[in-house]
């Protein structure tokens, strides 16, 4: 690339080169999939993909809060093809290349798009025999204002509402959904049957944060962790553009606590997902960028 110049459809600072074939191993690649045919009340997460990816470039390479440069290298492979209307054909080609990724030793960041989608990486994480473990150790970290634990939504299986119902059937070890303020009857009672559901409310991130934290700090050192965001969680205030707001939401400060207490753990994926803007420099986009810049800053 030449001096003075950049690329806003790549995330900044991430690697010149994207051929996966040059790429360095035990690293991290984004990829975007601008889909979002079922989104049920605010559409246009198809841009949160390229208005995410603009917004890093306000972001400097020292990441005061923390105190860190952004030293991590990473690359952006780009967006997916989808199949507009086609949830699960969208899922398909994902999996296959989130699954090219693991092959080459790269951990996955998704970018969506609507949260449906994040169970293509997990699932590839699931099946890959290049891990040395299998869905049984993996725990599944999911801020959401939802918690996308209804078996059918609208008649479909393959939904953002269903999406961690889904996950659950693939039997992780746990998932562990924080910033909880909206659910169904249904959901709610399907949570008291499990045992391998925590969930911790809107309430209790303000309230009761050092029990989150404790549960965080008992997964073991070893064990995978694939956290997925939905920028829902965030109050509309700080995120208004996206599918579902719903109000009284967690602020950036909780996610940027949690982010510090799993930059220490053994993170194997990660998704941002539901920036339902077009607007370059919107505040959602800029926010959730934000969240995957601070990501990269701390993770090892
Ligand atoms: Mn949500």
């Amino acid at each position: 690339m030449l001096f003075n110049t950049y690329k806003p459809w790549k995330f900044a600072f991430s690697q010149e080169s994207d051929n996966i074939e040059e790429a360095e191993e035990n690293n991290w690649g984004i990829i975007g999939v601008p889909f979002d045919s079922t989104s049920s009340y605010g559409p246009g997460s198809r841009f949160g993909p390229t208005t995410v990816r603009e917004a890093s470039y306000s972001f400097e390479k020292y990441n005061i809060n923390f105190n860190k440069d952004i030293n991590i290298v990473f690359y952006d492979f780009g967006n997916t093809n989808v199949v507009y209307g086609n949830c699960k054909k969208t899922l398909a080609i994902l999996e296959e290349t989130i699954s090219e990724l693991i092959a080459n030793n790269i951990k996955p960041i998704v970018i969506g798009g609507e949260h449906s989608i994040s169970l293509a990486p997990i699932k590839a994480l699931a099946k890959s025999t290049a891990n040395d473990y299998n869905i049984e150790d993996m725990t599944i970290i999911h801020l959401d204002a939802h918690m996308d634990l209804i078996a059918e939504y609208q008649g479909e299986k393959c939904s953002h509402a269903t999406v961690m119902k889904r996950v659950h059937e693939l039997n992780p070890k746990e998932i562990i959904e924080i910033g909880i303020r909206s659910s169904s009857r249904e959901e709610k009672e399907f949570v008291e049957t499990q045992d391998n559901i925590a969930i911790f409310t809107t309430k209790d991130t303000k309230e009761r944060f050092e029990a989150i934290e404790e549960k965080i700090k008992k997964i073991k050192n070893k064990d995978p962790i694939y956290l997925s965001i939905d920028i829902d969680v965030l109050d509309p205030l700080y995120a208004p553009e996206v599918g579902n707001p719903i109000p009284n939401g967690i602020s950036p400060n909780t996610i940027e606590k949690i982010l510090e207490i799993l930059s220490k753990k053994n993170m194997t994926g990660f998704d941002l997902m539901e920036v339902a803007t077009n607007r370059l420099g919107d505040s959602t986009a800029v926010t959730a960028s934000k969240i995957v810049y601070d990501f990269l800053t701390l993770i090892k």
